[in-house]
C-alpha cells in the first residue's frame, strides 16, 4: 500500500529522521492515517546516511534521544557520544517500539508537491512517478538534506577513491597504509582525520578556516548508572532541556565574562572546558555570543589550551592561531578526541588553503592555486552541505500560484514560526528554515516543534478548520523578529552556513532562529493562543 502509484492518507510526510518519525507517533494519537515517503532505505535521518569513519554524534546523551518514556525507558548507550552502528540500533529500538515502518515508503524520492485547491489535497509526486493525496504535509527533511559538492574540476580523473561524508559507502574504504586527504574542518571533517589516521599512512588536512574545537570527553557509561538516572532524573532532565537556550543539558550562567576577576574566569573556563562536549560554548557566561571583548576573553582561553598541544609552529599558527578567525562559538566548534595531538605528528600534514585555494582535482591527488600537487589517495570530501533550506529548495515545492519555492526563497528566505509559509495552506516543517534548528539540539527541537504542529491540527480538527494558511504579513514579521534577534549577536561577522556563507551564491542572512528555546515556544504558542494569530483561516 505505501507503494501505491495513488496513495491517500490524511497525512504526508516526507522524510524518516527524529523530525517524522516524532510526527507520525503523535500524530497517529490523533487517529489520524500518516505515511512517511523517505529517500533512503531505512529510517533514521541523517543516521541512515552518516556512515564515514569516526561518524559519532556531537550532543551528549540522554540529551540526544526522544523523550518518549515508551522509548528511553528500555534503551541504553554506551557512552556519552555514541557512533553511527549504536544510533543505527536506536532507531531500531524506536520502531520496535513505535511500529514505524510499516507505514514507510522507502527509496521514495518526492520530486514535486502542491496544494490543489478544488479538492483541498496536496499532490505530492515521487522521482519514480507515483503520487499521494494528504489533507496535510508535513515536511521532516532536516537541515542537512542536501550535500555541497564544490565544483573543481577533475573530480572524475581521480585515480583512488573520492566520497562525500554522506555519500560514503556502507563496507566502508580501506585506509590502512593509506594518503588520506580531508577537504573540511567541521565535525565531519575533523571525525575523519581522526578517524582514518588510526591506520593510515598520513592523513592531509585541508584548513579553509580553523576549526574552534573543543574536547569531546568521551566516556563509557554503564547500564546501572543509566539505570539509576531513569528513576526520577530522566524526566526531569527532558523538562529542563526543553526550557534551555539550545535545548542541551546545561544552559549560560547568568553572568557577564568581564563581572568575573581574571582569577575567577580562569577557573570557570577551565571548569567547562574541562567538562567537554559543548559546556564552553553554551554553558559559558551569558554574554559570549553578544559582546566581542566577552568574547575575546573566551577566545584567548581557548587558544591558549590549544596552542599548547601543538609543537610544530606552523601546524600551530593554522589550527589556533593568537588572532581569532572567528568569534568564539559563532561556527558551530567540532568535538575532538586527540585531534591536535594526531595532527602534530610529522607525518601529517595540515595544509592552508584560505589565501590558497583548491584549484583542481588530478590523477594523483589535489592541487592548489600556488601550483603544489597534494599527493593521495583518498580525498574525503567533508564540505557540508547546502544547509537549512537546501532541502527544501530542491524537492519541487509549488505555492497555490505555482511559484517554485527556490524563487520565492531566492532573495531571501520568508516563513512564519519556521514552521509554515504563505502559499502553503496545511503544510507544516520543522527543524529547517527560521525555526531553532542550527541553534539546538536536534531531538529537542523537534519535539518542540512537533508537539506544536500536532497542536495545530488536532486545533484545526476540533474547531472545522480545513484551510489553514500563514499571512505574508506574518511571514514579513517574522524574519524581522529574526533578524533583530540575530542583529543582537556576533553570529552576523561571521562567515559560516549559518549565514549561508558556505554555499556560493546563497543569499546572506540569519537561517536560523536565534532566541532560545523559551522564547520560541512562547512566541508559537502565542500565535495558537490567539486563534491562528498570522494564519488565515477557513
Ligand atoms: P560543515 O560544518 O559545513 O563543514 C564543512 C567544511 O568544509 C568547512 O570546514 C568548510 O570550510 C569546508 N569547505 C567547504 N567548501 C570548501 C572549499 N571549497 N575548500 C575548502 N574547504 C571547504 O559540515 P560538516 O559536515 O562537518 O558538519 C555539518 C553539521 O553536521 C555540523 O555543524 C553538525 O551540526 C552536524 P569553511 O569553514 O567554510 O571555511
Amino acid at each position: 500500500e505505501n507503494y501505491a502509484k495513488e496513495l491517500e492518507t490524511d497525512v504526508l510526510i516526507v522524510g524518516a529522521g527524529f523530525g517524522g518519525i516524532y510526527l507520525m507517533h503523535k500524530l497517529r494519537q490523533l487517529g489520524l492515517n500518516c505515511k512517511i515517503m523517505e529517500a533512503g532505505t531505512n529510517i533514521g535521518g541523517i543516521w541512515h546516511w552518516n556512515c564515514y569513519p569516526g561518524a559519532r554524534v556531537d550532543s551528549q546523551i540522554p540529551v540526544y534521544e526522544y523523550s518518549l518514556p515508551e522509548v528511553w525507558k528500555d534503551w541504553t548507550w554506551s557512552c556519552r557520544y555514541p557512533g553511527t552502528d549504536e544510533l543505527r540500533a536506536y532507531f531500531e529500538h524506536v520502531d520496535k517500539k513505535l511500529d514505524i515502518k510499516k507505514d514507510c515508503a522507502f527509496n521514495t524520492r518526492v520530486v514535486g508537491a502542491h496544494f490543489d485547491k478544488p479538492s483541498g489535497r496536496w499532490i505530492t509526486k515521487t522521482e519514480d512517478g507515483r503520487t499521494a493525496k494528504s489533507k496535510y504535509l508535513l515536511l521532516a527533511l532536516g537541515f542537512a538534506a542536501k550535500r555541497h559538492f564544490p565544483d573543481w574540476p577533475g573530480m572524475e580523473s581521480f585515480e583512488g577513491e573520492l566520497h562525500h561524508s554522506s555519500f560514503w559507502p556502507n563496507e566502508g574504504v580501506d585506509t590502512k597504509g593509506k594518503r588520506v586527504a580531508v577537504i573540511g574542518t567541521g565535525s565531519t571533517g575533523v571525525q575523519i582525520a581522526q578517524e582514518t589516521s588510526k591506520d593510515a599512512a598520513s592523513v592531509l588536512q585541508f584548513v579553509r578556516t580553523p576549526n574552534l574545537c573543543l574536547p569531546m570527553q568521551q566516556q563509557a557509561i554503564t547500564v546501572e548508572e543509566q539505570e539509576r538516572r531513569k528513576q526520577g532524573e530522566y524526566q526531569k532532565f527532558f523538562e529542563y532541556r526543553l526550557n534551555t537556550f539550545a535545548g542541551f543539558g546545561y544552559d549560560y550562567v547568568e553572568k557577564n565574562t568581564l563581572e568575573d576577576s581574571p582569577e575567577e574566569r580562569e577557573k570557570f573556563y577551565e571548569k567547562r572546558f574541562e567538562a567537554g562536549g559543548f559546556e564552553f560554548w553554551l554553558a559559558n557566561y551569558k554574554d559570549l555570543l553578544f559582546d566581542n571583548k566577552a568574547n575575546r576573553e573566551a577566545y584567548n582561553f581557548w587558544a591558549k589550551k590549544t596552542r599548547a598541544r601543538i609543537t610544530d609552529p606552523a601546524k600551530r599558527e593554522i589550527l589556533a592561531p593568537l588572532e581569532p578567525p572567528h568569534a568564539f562559538g559563532t561556527k558551530r566548534p567540532s568535538l575532538e578526541q586527540n585531534y591536535y595531538e594526531m595532527l602534530d605528528k610529522p607525518e601529517n600534514k595540515v595544509i592552508d588553503v584560505s589565501n590558497n585555494p583548491i584549484e583542481k582535482i588530478v590523477p594523483k591527488g589535489i592541487v592548489t592555486s600556488d601550483g603544489k600537487l597534494h599527493e593521495c589517495d583518498v580525498i574525503a570530501l567533508a564540505t557540508g552541505f547546502d544547509s537549512v533550506t537546501g532541502g527544501m529548495k530542491n524537492m519541487g515545492l509549488k505555492d497555490v500560484d505555482g511559484v517554485e519555492l527556490s524563487e520565492k526563497w531566492k532573495a531571501g528566505t520568508f516563513s512564519y514560526l519556521g514552521m509554515t509559509l504563505n502559499g502553503y495552506p496545511n503544510c507544516f516543517f520543522l527543524y529547517g528554515a527560521q525555526g531553532p534548528t542550527a541553534f539546538s539540539n536536534g531531538p529537542t527541537c523537534v519535539e518542540v516543534q512537533g508537539d506544536w504542529i500536532v497542536d495545530a491540527i488536532k486545533k484545526m480538527r476540533d474547531e472545522g478548520i480545513t484551510y489553514c494558511e500563514a499571512t505574508h504579513e506574518a511571514e514579513k514579521q517574522w524574519r524581522e523578529k529574526v533578524t533583530e534577534l540575530s542583529d543582537k549577536t556576533l553570529f552576523g561577522q561571521t562567515k559560516s552556513w549559518y549565514m549561508g556563507d558556505n554555499i556560493p551564491g546563497k543569499f546572506r542572512e540569519q537561517l536560523s532562529f536565534p532566541g532560545g528555546f523559551p522564547l520560541y515556544k512562547q512566541l508559537t504558542r502565542n500565535a495558537l493562543d490567539r486563534g491562528f494569530e498570522g494564519f488565515v483561516t477557513a
